[in-house]
């Protein structure tokens, strides 16, 4: 049945005046008409609805509380990656970031700065296609996040439809969906009368209620949300200032801070922070600091992003909140290098918004020089999400009995022995994939997001597999099944077989990714990629020898052996021997690469120079002498060589990287800068030219030798072509990446 042309247009009216009048009461809080008459319009939309069901649609306001609870949440590729904010913590700070901002604009002058308080929640990316709200995704890693769409839409002051006209085809908008303390107290209060959990401040709860797997309770939770930027927009010229852009999502009826201002250089940007700092108790939701933006776009485009965060962008944060407390005992913390850390026990205390009864005390250098005791009366400082940490003791407190703290002979979780070499802070067990506190923090580093990706691993169920002995080691994992992981604590059928199912699924992986989850200490996320991108293959990588990657030259070899001529006992292993007076530069690694040719010192002393010197012949970006021993030495370990055949038994593969040195890589020393919209997130075609040898960058310049536009291209674009530097498309990225890896 077709509604009459009346009754359609009827609704479009009560739909808009709906739309309006939500704008005004959640955003611009100064209601039109009273709740009665909002109340009369909704009911006879939905009465309209009810009869002429074919004409609701998912932005009608109807609609905002819908759909079934969900199993999980899906994941969602980000377009534009969301970034993080460069902290600044002091005044000094901020300066020194407005003075490499000048630095990097060549300019004299102030910066005009848009600058509005940072709220204490959670980043969202809001996507509206045509303006209507069809995507709602967390920022997750910054490409990939959770897809929380039907909570969001339950959340009153963000737009179902876009208010006026002219929005992009596309528009992407960033922000953060906050709790109001009213709101939050009102929840706790609820929460603690029902006899269920409380939260502890307002941005856990704010989180808590946007993961919930029902948007029904979402919809109950009073949240709120400010935009702050934006991610793709197609189809529209924005403004060139930060703050004209703001005043534009403002008209569509998004919800942008009250408090965002433009000021002028550096003294605009205190005077704006020590105001919102006094006013800091007197808004309606906490705020950790206050954001710095460069306003203009053009600017903001130059000055790039580094690493995960923008160049243009700054969160100059309040003072860390700190409290007096009594610290009730010290116990060591075991990591996953073996790294045995001091945690003071503390008698709770609440420190800026949440309690605190752990803090760390990072090492024993760090426990002597603060002079920290059981029963001390000490300052514990909590600083936005920093751990909290033991700042000074107040000696006048100290309790005749106060107890020294001593790092332990023996490990406290396996009982080995706990070493701490000459000149280094941190103390280790040596008990390696022994000591179970390591193996937990090791199958949680391999099953993490970065690495083997495994979903549904949580840190609860990984300690509960080691400490029922149902695995010993990360291969262990992939021998599990769906009975015996059902049979644990919290776990049902359906949990253990979507778990079965993402570790089916994490077999298939990168040898970056793979190098990465192996924990091997110093090789992070993108020294893996550097070392994958060097040697090809696993097996290349387990066979690299120091000589490959460590230099002795022939001067220092000749000086080295009139030294150990003088010196050294000529049977003293060389593998034991490192710095004399004369040879600074002679460390362990040295004396291990030596030991791959010789046994003694008497065999180096006899040698030819030419035979103790070495020229490497492998470059690996980023990887030192102290890195290439910590490589060489994991590999040679028979229970890590155990481990990996295991993984790979297990059926655990990787795409080959034909590729030999970097040297050699067909990429290597050219620099790339992606921009725009291409057919998969950007991190997959810069992984793709990563293992090339290829460098990507944020910020196009002369030395940029290729920058790939995808659709929509802007700013970077503009600028590549006014430097002359050579622009691909998709297909001409495909075309060269084909062409390099010799396809
Ligand atoms: O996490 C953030 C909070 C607030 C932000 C942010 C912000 O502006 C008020 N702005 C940017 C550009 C980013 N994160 C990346």
């Amino acid at each position: 049945m077709t509604a009459p042309r009346g009754v359609a247009a009827r609704l479009r009216e009560l739909r808009d005046a709906i739309d309006r009048h939500n704008h005004r009461y959640y955003v611009l809080d100064d209601p039109e008409v009273p709740d009665s008459e909002y109340d009369r319009l909704f009911q006879e939309l939905q009465a309209i609805e009810t009869e002429h069901p074919e004409l609701v649609t998912a932005d009608s306001p109807t609609q905002r509380v819908g759909g079934a609870p969900l199993a999980a949440f899906d994941e969602v590729s980000h377009s534009v990656p969301m970034l993080s904010l460069e902290n600044a913590l002091s005044a000094d700070a901020l300066a020194e970031f407005d003075r490499r901002v000048r630095e990097r604009l060549g300019r004299d002058g102030q910066i005009r700065y848009a600058a509005e308080p940072k709220l204490d929640g959670l980043a969202i990316s809001l996507r509206y296609e045509r303006g209507s709200l069809v995507q709602a995704a967390t920022r997750g890693d910054g490409s990939r996040g959770e897809n929380v769409t039907q909570n969001v839409r339950t959340i009153a002051s963000v737009p179902l439809r876009l208010l006026g006209e002219g929005w992009p085809r596309v528009l992407e908008v960033r922000g953060e969906v906050f709790m109001p303390r009213k709101g939050f107290d009102r929840l706790n209060a609820g929460q603690r009368a029902a006899g269920d959990k409380t939260f502890a401040n307002p941005r856990n709860a704010a989180a808590g209620s946007l993961r919930q797997l029902d948007p029904a309770v979402t919809a109950k939770r009073p949240l709120a949300m400010f935009c702050y930027g934006l991610g793709l927009v197609d189809g529209h010229a924005m403004r060139d200032s930060h703050a004209a852009n703001m005043a534009l999502l403002k008209d569509w009826g998004l919800p942008v801070s009250p408090e965002l201002q433009v000021v002028d250089g550096l003294a605009g940007c205190a005077a704006y922070f020590a105001d919102i700092g006094g006013r800091r108790a007197e808004l309606a939701y906490d705020i950790d600091g206050v954001v710095f933006k460069v306003d203009s776009v053009a600017d903001q485009a130059t000055l790039g992003a580094v690493a995960r965060a923008p160049r243009w962008a700054v969160a100059q944060k309040f003072p860390a909140q700190e409290e007096l407390t009594v610290v009730e005992g010290v116990e060591f913390q075991v990591g996953r290098t073996g790294a045995v850390t001091p945690v003071a026990r503390l008698k709770p205390v609440f420190v800026g918004g949440v309690t605190v009864s752990n803090a760390t005390l990072h090492n024993m250098d760090e426990v002597q020089r603060k002079d920290v005791r059981v029963g001390d009366t000490v300052f514990v400082r909590r600083a936005g999400d920093v751990i909290p940490e033991v700042v000074r003791v107040l000696p006048q407190h100290r309790p005749k009995h106060a107890r020294v703290v001593r790092l332990p002979a023996h490990c406290p979780v396996c009982g080995s022995e706990v070493s701490r070499p000459e000149g280094e802070a941190v103390a280790r067990c040596s008990g390696g994939l022994f000591c179970p506190a390591q193996r937990k923090e090791a199958v949680k580093h391999f099953a993490s997001r970065r690495a083997l990706d495994i979903e549904g691993l949580g840190d609860k169920l990984v300690e509960q597999l080691i400490d029922q002995s149902l695995i010993a080691d990360p291969a262990d994992l992939f021998a599990l099944d769906v009975d015996r992981l059902a049979a644990l604590e919290r776990m049902g059928q359906k949990s253990a077989q979507n778990l079965v199912d993402a570790l089916d699924k994490s077999r298939s992986t990168t040898l970056a990714r793979f190098l990465y989850a192996l924990g091997i200490l110093g090789i992070g996320e993108t020294i893996a990629t550097h070392v994958a991108a060097a040697c090809g293959t696993l097996e290349a990588v387990m066979t690299l020898k120091l000589a490959n990657l460590v230099e002795i030259k022939p001067s220092q070899a000749q000086r080295l052996q009139a030294i150990l001529a003088e010196t050294a006992e000529p049977a003293t292993a060389i593998d034991t021997l490192a710095a004399f007076d004369g040879a600074k530069w002679f460390t362990h690694t040295h004396a291990l690469l030596l030991a791959e040719r010789f046994a003694t010192v008497g065999d180096v002393v006899a040698a030819a120079p030419g035979d103790v010197a070495n020229t490497p012949d492998i470059k690996i970006d980023g990887v030192g002498d102290v890195l290439a021993e910590k490589l060489v030495t994991f590999f040679r370990q028979p229970h890590n060589r155990d481990v990996i055949a295991k993984l790979l038994e297990s059926g655990v593969h990787w795409p080959d990287v034909p590729v030999a040195a970097v040297a050699q890589q067909p990429l290597a020393g050219k620099t790339f800068v992606l921009t725009g919209t291409l057919s998969a997130s950007r991190d997959v075609f810069k992984e793709r030219l990563l293992a090339l040898g290829a460098k990507v960058t944020g910020s196009v310049s002369k030395k940029t030798d290729y920058v790939v536009a995808g659709a929509e291209a802007g700013s970077k674009l503009t600028k590549a072509e006014s430097l002359g530097v050579p622009v691909l498309d998709e297909d001409g990225l495909e075309a060269l990446l084909s062409g390099a890896a010799g396809d």
